[in-house]
């Protein structure tokens, strides 16, 4: 544990960004995964060795205090951590999100102070983006950000806000006035000491059960300078959404990752106990493999094409690029079902039970919620719309 702190921080070199995963996923995030699935609760331990090695501020610039990574290595990481926790690497991958928000829109003194806070202190960040009334259309808002001269108040039902209650920060898109239209969208940031979180709903769901991923009843003020000065359409398709497909499906892979690897020792270890023949399950492992060399193609691929555009607010904002990484998150989250559903059936009982070194439960109630981390249908409907006006791909 201790060595996973320094190791992140101290190093004189570049950081290893996959020993760091490695280490705080088998030391730490791994051994408290199936206590935190069992028991529905936040990763404390996971999420602290993550801020101790400097992990919540990977993204950070390292002249801001951070460690300076790129989103491709906070990607591989997510797919290490997913392997060992998909709740601590969904905790995570969900902070980053909000990080790389701050880092490329919040270009302010104020925001810029905190986002060092956030690489010093290690300060954890949440989101509040869907509402009740609205579901997972998060281009459009019906609570609206209230200002009186340099303060601002906010009210939002919010139907789940994933471990609201243990973040430092809580960023929630809003209209910009009450007379704004529901699209005309602002990202507040929402301080901890400046935030009240009533909550109006419990988490016992299938699967992530450590993210905490409870509905509040959100009330906040401050500064107004805390109200990023980027309109949130521009945060969003230049930001915000693709950073959440890439490190969403990156998790889904590691989850899809992991089960690969359980399924490969299982059908080794029937290849070793009986060294004569190929055992039947085989030709599914090389099924699944084809699968899985599908499902890695697919994101790394797109990271690789948003690292080229990325800083090119015109590309990014091309509606080609939209419909890339729309598809991108359709892709992963049907993916990473298919190839657990295939390891299950290579496994057989051995995968099915819950104690066994084969189990795959916990992978495949997490891998289900993928689709629905804003839903497929939201997002095939948004791409229908966008096609009708594409000219090529
Ligand atoms: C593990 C997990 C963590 C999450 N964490 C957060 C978080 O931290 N912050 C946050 O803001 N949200 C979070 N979400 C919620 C967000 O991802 C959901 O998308 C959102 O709450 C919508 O929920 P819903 O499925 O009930 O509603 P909807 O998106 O409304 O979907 C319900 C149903 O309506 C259908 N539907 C409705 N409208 C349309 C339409 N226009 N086109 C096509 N189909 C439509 C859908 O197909 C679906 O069948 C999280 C979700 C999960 C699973």
């Amino acid at each position: 544990m201790v060595e996973v702190a320094i190791h992140g921080r101290h190093d004189a070199g570049v950081p290893d960004h996959l020993k760091l995963a490695t280490d705080i996923g088998s030391e730490v995030a791994g051994p408290a995964a199936a206590e935190v699935d069992e028991q529905s609760r936040f990763p404390v331990e996971a999420i602290d060795a993550m801020r101790s090695a400097g992990l919540l501020g990977a993204l950070i610039p390292t002249e801001m205090g951070g460690l300076g990574w790129t989103l491709g290595q906070v990607a591989e990481a997510t797919t290490t951590l997913a392997r060992y926790c998909s709740s601590a690497a969904m905790v995570q991958a969900m902070h980053q999100i909000q990080v790389a928000c701050l880092v490329r829109h919040g270009d302010s003194p104020e925001l810029r102070a905190f986002t060092e806070r956030v690489a010093r202190e290690g300060l954890l960040l949440a989101s509040a983006t869907t509402e009740a009334g609205i579901g997972g259309n998060v281009r459009m808002s019906s609570c609206a950000v209230e200002r009186d001269l340099d303060s601002f108040q906010l009210r939002k039902q919010a139907p789940v806000i994933s471990y609201g209650e243990y973040s430092d920060a809580i960023l929630a898109t809003a209209r910009r006035t009450p007379e704004s239209p529901a699209s005309d969208q602002v990202l507040v940031l929402c301080r901890r000491e400046n935030v009240t979180l009533k909550p109006t709903s419990e988490w016992d769901a299938m699967g992530f059960r450590g993210t905490c991923s409870l509905g509040f009843e959100l009330l906040a003020h401050g500064d107004a300078a805390d109200i990023l000065p980027v309109a949130y359409g521009d945060i969003s398709s230049q930001t915000m959404l693709p950073v959440s497909h890439i490190l969403w499906s990156s998790l889904w892979f590691g989850i899809a990752s992991e089960a690969s690897d359980r399924a490969r020792k299982f059908v080794q270890a029937a290849a070793r106990r009986n060294p004569d023949i190929t055992p039947p399950n085989a030709l599914r492992l090389a099924e699944l493999t084809t699968v899985l060399q599908e499902f890695q193609d697919v994101v790394f691929a797109a990271r690789a094409r948003y690292a080229a555009i990325q800083d090119s607010p015109d590309q990014t904002t091309a509606i080609g690029f939209a419909i890339a990484m729309n598809s991108l998150k359709v892709s992963a989250s049907t993916l990473v079902v298919d190839v657990v559903q295939r390891a299950l059936l290579i496994c057989g009982m051995a995968g099915y039970a819950n104690r066994s070194p084969f189990t795959l439960g916990r992978l495949l109630r997490d891998a289900y919620g993928a689709q629905l981390m804003v839903n497929n249908d939201r997002i095939n409907a948004n791409n229908a719309q966008l096609l009708l006006v594409h000219r090529k791909m």
